[in-house]
């Protein structure tokens, strides 16, 4: 593809001459060379690279914007398919190779990737990074975990590249109507890339859902979170679904509805939305429910985990979110649970089956608290971690990046966007005065569902731990104590005393046979 070809085509497009727009394109077509769609000028305003899913729709959202936009992909034919196909007419261009893409761009050049995570975008990275120029941007917009960005925006900083690693959520349906975008690393990016991000992402009450998260791998960051919570909401609501189907005897379509009944209310969401629709959901081989018929093992692609993993590395207390990862690779032990359930019995005895309406609203009642808490959970960890990566986090604008395009957006995001603009250094969601009421009101539903999920045997891992981290969060004594004992007497690792000030360390000889000699490693 040569720098005169390229002209002669952006010529013909910026005059507007339809006929030989035509016959450029055609021709281009024929020659696998550049194809175009009409665009008024030839300074294009942002590249995209990679047309999957979430890269197609993500340019047809810029381009219905009013931006202009030029497409790259590894394979180029699916550059030509795009072009000629969903972008046919639209101010989208196609490039063959990367010079040509480059050399298309505005200044500051910005680029987005939306290519797999991991080597591909370090591939594309060392491919454009030469034919870029000091103050050009480059955008990762997938699913990296966010060490990688923090490693990618140092090493492009000392060429003069500006990297932002941007979380986008909202599937394919967000990528093109609206998404959540949340990106961080080199602030001097923002100012260039604001108006088309905020502008694409979704509007909630006159807000876009995006705005810039901090430095580094800040953006990455809060989108595992993101995704850390979206395992923990799935999970409970998989489980409420258990209940009323194991507890109640109800059908797949009797829970949708109830589902259904229930986003009109405090758990309005778009994942109890989806899981109303699913309920009903019929199969047309067999006429049982969709979910009748669909194996009850779960995949997951790793944000679960990183965010189990990263809650810790920086001591965050995640056990709910933690435990929706957990439950997802317990459910993939299939052939292992099905020989169990043939030795391993539950309780034989499991009392009066609970009336349908009441025990309706204590399910009900139990997902809110529990969601709360995996929030709590989720917000906490960005706390803890904001201090150990050295970001200044603002978590009213990420609960107000979370509350429309994402896939956990919920009404109840606005209540948590209320505590944090209300009190910005809150240490825990759960003591903000509406939490704290909400959860007040409901624990005792929530006590009893957990209560009868364990006596009737119900698996119900996302309730009981986030009661687990309710009642361990609230307790100003707890039984650690013990474990403090245990690890001075066989390791001599010291604890402190209630009687004393916190810093001050004892070891004590509890056999009367070991020395006074203590460890350094209380903490280890
Ligand atoms: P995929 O994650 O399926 O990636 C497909 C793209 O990556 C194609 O452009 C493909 O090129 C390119 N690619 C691959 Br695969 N390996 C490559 C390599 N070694 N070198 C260069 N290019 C390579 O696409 P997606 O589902 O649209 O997701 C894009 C990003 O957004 C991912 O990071 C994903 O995790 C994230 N994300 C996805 C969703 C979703 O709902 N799908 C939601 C939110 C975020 P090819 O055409 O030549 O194979």
């Amino acid at each position: 593809m040569t720098q005169s070809k390229t002209a002669d085509l952006l010529a013909a497009v910026t005059d507007s001459q339809e006929t030989e727009v035509q016959t450029v394109r055609s021709e281009a077509v024929a020659s696998r060379q550049l194809i175009v769609s009409p665009v008024s000028e030839a300074a294009v305003d942002i590249g995209v690279i990679g047309l999957a899913v979430m890269g197609e729709n993500l340019i047809l959202n810029m381009a219905s914007k009013g931006y202009t936009v030029v497409a790259f992909n590894r394979t180029t034919s699916k550059v030509d398919d795009f072009v000629t196909g969903r972008a046919q007419g639209l101010t989208i261009l196609g490039a063959d190779d990367l010079p040509t893409f480059v050399s298309l761009l505005k200044s500051p050049r910005k680029v987005m990737l939306m290519v797999k995570a991991g080597p591909a975008v370090d591939a594309f990275i060392d491919m454009l990074s030469p034919l870029l120029d000091r103050g050009d941007i480059i955008i990762d917009g997938g699913n990296t975990h966010f060490p990688d960005t923090v490693r990618r925006e140092q090493a492009l900083a000392e060429h003069g590249i500006l990297f932002v690693g941007a979380g986008v959520s909202g599937g394919e349906e967000g990528a093109l109507t609206g998404p959540s975008i949340m990106p961080g690393g080199n602030a001097d990016a923002w100012s260039a890339l604001k108006p088309i991000f905020q502008g694409i992402a979704a509007q909630v009450s006159g807000q876009p859902c995006c705005d810039w998260v901090g430095g580094g791998g800040a953006g990455h960051f809060v989108k595992m979170v993101h995704n850390g919570i979206e395992y923990a909401d799935m999970q409970m609501i998989a489980e409420a679904y258990s209940l009323l189907s194991g507890v109640l005897g109800l059908s797949a379509p009797e829970i949708g509805a109830i589902f259904e009944d229930w986003n009109g209310g405090e758990l309005d969401s778009y994942l109890i939305q989806i899981t109303a629709e699913i309920l009903k959901k019929t199969d047309g081989d067999t006429g049982q429910p969709m979910v009748d018929v669909i194996l009850d093992t779960a995949g997951q692609k790793g944000t679960g985990k990183w965010t189990s993993v990263t809650a810790l590395d920086v001591g965050a207390p995640a056990n709910t979110i933690a435990e929706a990862v957990f439950a997802r690779i317990l459910s993939s032990l299939k052939e292992q649970r099905v020989e169990a359930s043939k030795v391993l019995h539950g309780p034989t005895e499991t009392g009066e089956t609970p009336v349908r309406d009441a025990f309706v609203e204590q399910v009900r009642q139990a997902l809110y608290a529990s969601k709360i808490c995996s929030y709590a959970q989720g917000f906490q960890m960005m706390d803890l971690a904001a201090v150990e990566y050295d970001w200044k986090l603002d978590f009213g604008s990420i609960a107000q990046m979370w509350r429309g395009g994402c896939i956990i957006r919920a009404a109840f995001l606005d209540r948590i966007k209320a505590a944090f603009d209300g009190n910005a250094t809150l240490p825990n969601l759960l003591l903000d005065p509406y939490f704290i009421e909400a959860i007040g009101t409901s624990q005792l539903a929530w006590r009893q569902v957990v209560a009868a999920a364990a006596l009737r045997g119900v698996w119900t891992p996302a309730f009981s731990s986030a009661l687990a981290y309710y009642d361990g969060y609230r307790s100003a004594r707890l039984s650690a104590n013990i474990l403090q004992a245990q690890r001075d007497y066989f390791g001599a690792h010291t604890y402190e005393r209630t009687d004393k000030p916190r810093g001050e360390f004892f070891h004590t000889n509890w056999t009367g046979r070991g020395g006074s000699t203590s460890s350094s490693t209380y903490n280890a």
